[in-house]
């Protein structure tokens, strides 16, 4: 956050002026009043807000009183209201590659830095700590080997992915500490893009031993298998992912982990509810949308043997309408898939049995019921779907059937049969499509994790990239965003405190005193979440216990018990909103409950248990020890109230605290990706959507933090030489400080906009934006009394 203002090209005046001190005071007074005259007739620019929306650059004509007459780009003069008037940057501070450069950092200021940059295609910006890239849609030239060794060098500075990677490096190697990159988000701001470029850096850097191959070569396995194309992001990631490079004490990459969350619903971070929600993509997807990629790129390129019929005859995939995405070809895909899957040691023969259980996934959807009674009884239509799955599963039509239409239950000490509706069959179909495709997920990430395992001693440091969901806030907002929107409320006092942490560093440093800095924290929000008993979590999993407990009887408990939390607002009906670090989102708590609650059926997982081929055992054992951990509802009750399971949000919670306590042993490098435009194109930059984003991920944030804090400063000497020339009296004392300090007594700065540190002067914002003006001004000023004097002598 040091400022470190570009020159502002005047070093010519500055010599020009050089002779100057020597002229008498009157001299410097009459000059004053010619500055004075000057600064009043000089034109400012300010930014001036558009009735839709937009910042446009005015340049002000005229001030009297509280009105000013502005001029627009487009030749319109408008009288208009001071104060509606927004202070912009000098020119010279155009395009800076560091947002905290600007002496004015306000919104419209911040959103023309990054514009400006845009359309030069300089995608990275820094926000202080935080790296800005904004997506561009559209090839860059500024990656690849000759970059990768130009930034290895150093010999290009601006900001840049490769960059941040280069300083995690460093400091991993120079400080011994484990690192972390921090990548969030919108759909389709760039996340997973900025992920692979970080790990084309490391794996350039660390490579050598080959394993730094395999790594790059589970991202086309794990998006085929957890990303789909929807109306956001024709390759959304549909899960947020961990990876932990392992480096030797060499600086060689030594292996990795990958760890994901939110798709899979076993192991770690696994909040059941989004494996439902998001997997519910495996069995339906809307208009537009695709299901995973890997069932398209199957029926594509599959082996012959697997018999698989077109995308199209499939009922999980034709619900949609949309098949193909535009410059991808699956059938090409599924090669590089399957080459991915060799390479991490996915055997032949395992691969084929991943392969037939995505087709008996295919195959489950077009299972259909026949009514057997009146009560709407249903068994399965035993044709050819049924039969498939059962082979390609490895069991019997009959106990296919029986599984998928009936449902075992105790009743008391007696087991008893009940037979399913044509609704609850369906149900309990997709159900087992979904936990099919969840093991899949899961079982595969193990293998690669296998493949990539680091030798039993790991004696070398680390560095975790996380490409993880951010703020979601939508027109209807739901238990899926409530979580989301949770895990990045602790992600963002990760950040702040890392900010915090850095800052107060600084100050202590140089000896300012600490507690005129004022940071506001997300705590109150995170106790809204968290407290006990009386949080949103407690009060939730507490209605979910009840066996009446209903979306209302939940919604009016939180209005009755948090109402008075400045965090927390009631809704009408069965809404609530929450005031997050980003915004405040009105949260519909339909389905809450039902996603807490969590359902998982025994008696499809026995079915998979007794299958003969061995992946669905595997899925079988591993849900059924799941299950211990995390399923409450029907199966709880079933087993009797004798063990406290956890439900989904606490799940959830507990989880978010393993990864923020991995992270919190990490030096984190925070990367803000930025959508420009919602239709995916390149070259369109909408100023609403991106400060949007900018205030969701933070990075208004880190600029109004650093604004509550001295966020610009500048050395003693620094400060004495670029405006010592300005004072009007000699000073006893030459010695920088002095002069620093009698500068600032003579430009009346107010003791609370500036402390005086050791080495440095520490400003808020907008002072040194002040002092720089009236610098020029008066340069400007000193000139032209030279060229008069220059005239004169001729
Ligand atoms: V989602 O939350 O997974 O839906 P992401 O991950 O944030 O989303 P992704 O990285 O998939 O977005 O980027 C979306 C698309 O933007 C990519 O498919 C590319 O076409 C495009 N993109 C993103 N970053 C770059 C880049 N640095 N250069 C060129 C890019 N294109
Ligand atoms: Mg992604």
């Amino acid at each position: 956050v040091v400022e470190d203002r570009p020159s502002v090209g005047d070093e010519d005046l500055v010599s020009a002026a050089a002779p100057l001190p020597s002229v008498s005071k009157s001299n410097i007074e009459h000059r004053w009043s010619d500055i004075t005259s000057y600064t009043t007739k000089k034109k400012v620019q300010s930014w001036f807000q558009l009735p839709n929306g937009n910042w446009e650059l005015a340049r002000i004509v005229k001030t009297a009183g509280s009105e000013s007459v502005i001029s627009l780009p487009d030749g319109k003069v408008l009288k208009v209201n001071s104060d509606s008037l927004i202070p912009a940057n000098p020119d010279i501070l155009d395009g800076v590659d560091d947002l905290m450069q600007l002496s004015y950092l306000n919104e419209p200021s911040v959103l023309f830095d990054l514009q400006y940059r845009y359309n030069r295609d300089m995608i990275y910006t820094k926000a202080g700590p935080v790296l800005v890239a904004i997506n561009p849609f559209k090839k860059v030239p500024l990656y690849g080997n000759n970059y990768i060794e130009a930034y290895k060098n150093k010999s290009i500075e601006s900001p840049h992915v490769y960059a941040i990677a280069d300083t995690a490096i460093r400091e991993m190697t120079q400080d011994e500490v484990n690192q972390s990159i921090i990548i969030s988000g919108e759909s389709g701001a760039g996340k997973t893009e900025t992920a692979k470029i970080a790990m084309q850096y490391l794996a350039a850097l660390g490579g050598g031993s080959g394993i730094e191959y395999e790594i790059l070569k589970t991202n086309p396995i794990l998006e085929a298998f957890g990303n789909a194309k929807t109306l956001r992001n024709d390759n959304s990631s549909r899960f947020g992912k961990l990876i932990e490079i392992h480096f030797s004490e060499t600086g060689k990459i030594s292996g990795a982990k990958i760890q994901t969350f939110l798709l899979e619903k076993v192991v770690l971070v696994t909040p059941f509810f989004i494996v439902l929600c998001h997997l519910s993509r495996v069995v339906q997807c809307a208009e537009g949308e695709r299901s995973y990629h890997i069932f398209y790129q199957l029926c594509a390129g599959a082996p012959q043997k697997l018999n698989l019929k077109d995308v199209n005859e499939y009922k999980y995939l034709n619900q949609s309408n949309c098949y193909a995405i535009s410059g991808v070809d699956d059938a090409e895909q599924f090669h590089i898939v399957k080459e991915a899957l060799d390479i991490v040691h996915v055997s032949e023969e395992d691969q084929e049995s991943v392969f037939a259980m995505l087709a008996a996934v295919l195959w489950l959807g077009n299972i259909s019921f026949n009514m057997i009674d009146n009560e709407n009884h249903v068994e399965a239509v035993a044709d050819e779907s049924l039969i498939n799955v059962a082979q390609l599963i490895g069991c019997e039509t009959v106990d296919l059937n029986l599984a998928l239409s009936t449902r075992k239950m105790r009743v008391g000490h007696d087991n008893i049969i009940q037979k399913l509706t044509l609704s609850q069959a369906i149900d309990t179909r997709d159900a087992l499509a979904k936990s099919i495709y969840a093991c899949l997920f899961e079982w595969l990430v193990e293998q690669i994790n296998k493949s990539l395992a680091v030798g039993k001693r790991r004696t070398g440091r680390s560095i975790s990239i996380l490409d993880i969901y951010g703020f979601e806030s939508f027109g209807r907002n739901s238990f899926e965003q409530f979580c989301i929107n949770y895990a990045n409320e602790r992600l963002q006092q990760h950040f702040n405190r890392h900010l915090f942490k850095l800052e107060q560093e600084e100050y202590i440093q140089d000896g300012i005193d600490w507690a005129k800095v004022d940071f506001d924290d997300n705590q109150d929000c995170l106790n809204l979440f968290e407290k006990k008993p009386l949080g949103l979590l407690s009060l939730l999993d507490e209605e979910s216990t009840f066996p009446n407990g209903t979306d209302i009887t939940f919604a009016n408990k939180l209005k009755q018990h948090l109402n008075s939390n400045p965090c927390f607002r009631g809704e009408r009906e069965k809404a609530f909103t929450v005031s997050h670090f980003a915004g405040e989102v009105t949260y519909d708590t339909t389905g809450f409950l039902e996603k807490n609650r969590d359902l998982l059926h025994l008696d499809s997982i026995q079915l998979l248990s007794l299958c003969l081929c061995h992946l669905p055992q595997i899925f079988a054992s591993n849900m059924l020890n799941q299950s211990e951990k995390t399923v409450v509802g029907p199966l709880h009750k079933a087993g009797g109230a004798d063990s406290q399971k956890l439900s989904v949000a606490t799940n959830f919670k507990s989880q978010l605290f393993q990864l923020m306590q991995r992270l919190e042993s990490t030096t984190p490098h925070f990367i803000r990706c930025i959508k420009p435009n919602n239709l995916q194109s390149p070259g369109s930059y909408e100023q609403g959507l991106v400060l949007q984003q900018l205030r969701c991920c933070g990075v208004l944030e880190v600029v109004r933090i650093s604004r509550s804090g001295f966020p610009s400063r500048m050395s003693h000497q620094k400060f004495a030489r670029r405006y010592g020339f300005l004072l009007l009296e000699n000073v006893a004392s030459q010695d920088p400080l002095s002069v620093s300090v009698a500068i600032l007594h003579q430009f009346n700065i107010l003791p609370e906009m500036y402390q005086v540190g050791y080495t440095k002067l520490f400003f808020r914002t907008g002072q040194i934006g002040i002092l720089e003006d009236t610098r020029n001004h008066t340069l400007h000023g000193i000139l032209r009394v030279q060229s008069c004097f220059r005239g004169h002598q001729a």
